[in-house]
Parts: C-alpha cells; sequence; structure tokens
C-alpha cells in the first residue's frame, strides 16, 4: 500500500535553496530570483503513475513517471541536464534517484501530518521544503 499525495500544495518552508542550486550551477542572478519563489506542487497520483508540476511565478517543471521504471528525464528550464532517474516506495517515502553528470542527486517526498516533505539534495547539499495543501 502506497500514500497518496496528490493535490496541490503551496510551499511554507524552504531551507538551504541556494546551496542546491550552487551544486546544480546555477548562475547567482537566477539564484537570488528563484530563492524569493514560493511554489506550489500539483502532484496527480494514478496508481503506479505520477505527474508533478512545480509551479511558480518564473516557470514550471513538470515530470511524468512510473514507479520503478528508468525514465530519460531533461531538467528543462532547471539546470538543463539529462538524467537517467528512477523513482521507487521506500516504506512511505517516495524516493528519485537522478543519475547523471551530478553524482548523489536526487529527491524524496513523504507526508508528515498534514505536510508534505521535499528532500532535493545534489553532491552533498540537501534542500529541506514542506508544503501545505493549498486552501
Ligand atoms: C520550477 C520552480 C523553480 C524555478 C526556479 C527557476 C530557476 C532556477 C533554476 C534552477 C534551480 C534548480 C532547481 C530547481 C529546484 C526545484 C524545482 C524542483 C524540481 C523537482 O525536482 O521536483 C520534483 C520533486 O517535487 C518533481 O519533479
Amino acid at each position: 500500500m502506497s500514500v497518496n499525495i496528490s493535490g496541490t500544495w503551496d510551499m511554507v518552508i524552504n531551507v538551504n535553496f541556494d546551496a542546491y542550486m550552487v551544486s546544480l550551477g546555477i548562475d547567482f542572478a537566477t539564484r537570488k530570483v528563484a530563492g524569493l519563489l514560493k511554489t506550489q506542487k500539483v502532484i496527480e497520483q494514478d496508481g503506479q503513475f505520477f505527474t508533478m508540476t512545480t509551479v511558480s511565478a518564473l516557470r514550471n517543471y513538470k515530470s511524468s513517471f512510473k514507479i520503478g521504471e528508468e525514465f530519460e528525464e531533461v531538467t528543462k528550464g532547471l539546470d538543463n541536464r539529462k538524467c537517467q532517474s528512477q523513482v521507487n516506495w521506500i516504506g512511505d517515502k517516495l524516493v528519485c534517484v537522478q543519475k547523471g553528470e551530478k553524482r548523489d542527486r536526487g529527491w524524496t517526498h513523504w507526508l508528515e501530518g498534514d505536510e508534505l516533505y521535499l528532500e532535493l539534495y545534489c553532491e552533498g547539499k540537501v534542500c529541506k521544503q514542506a508544503y501545505r495543501r493549498s486552501a
């Protein structure tokens, strides 16, 4: 049995996002603007199939995948790299590994109470985010 994280979620906490962006090689000016964004996650979950859209005033990023199936992810509009990505449930955590040019890259989503958590990691840097259901 897996958890249902579908819905529209508003960012309420965003810690260490700048360091995560540095590890991805994002330039200073872009980081300063991106660091001010309060993003929304729109998650569609249909059994093993997911679509996640990260929505912001600057740009949106969309990713679709099936649990356990490697897919080519192009982080278009972010750091614009190609990754071989795979997402799995590990217990109640949804864990994505993004293999590619950057080592130790991926993210983890999980629920805790009414909040959706996200850790984004790359080359030893970890950004921690929390989201609440959109009103
Ligand atoms: C799309 C919202 C952020 C837009 C920031 C714009 C420019 C900054 C450029 C690069 C920043 C590097 C990464 C952005 C960080 C977070 C976006 C989350 C992307 C992601 O992997 O979400 C996963 C997990 O929720 C689902 O795709």
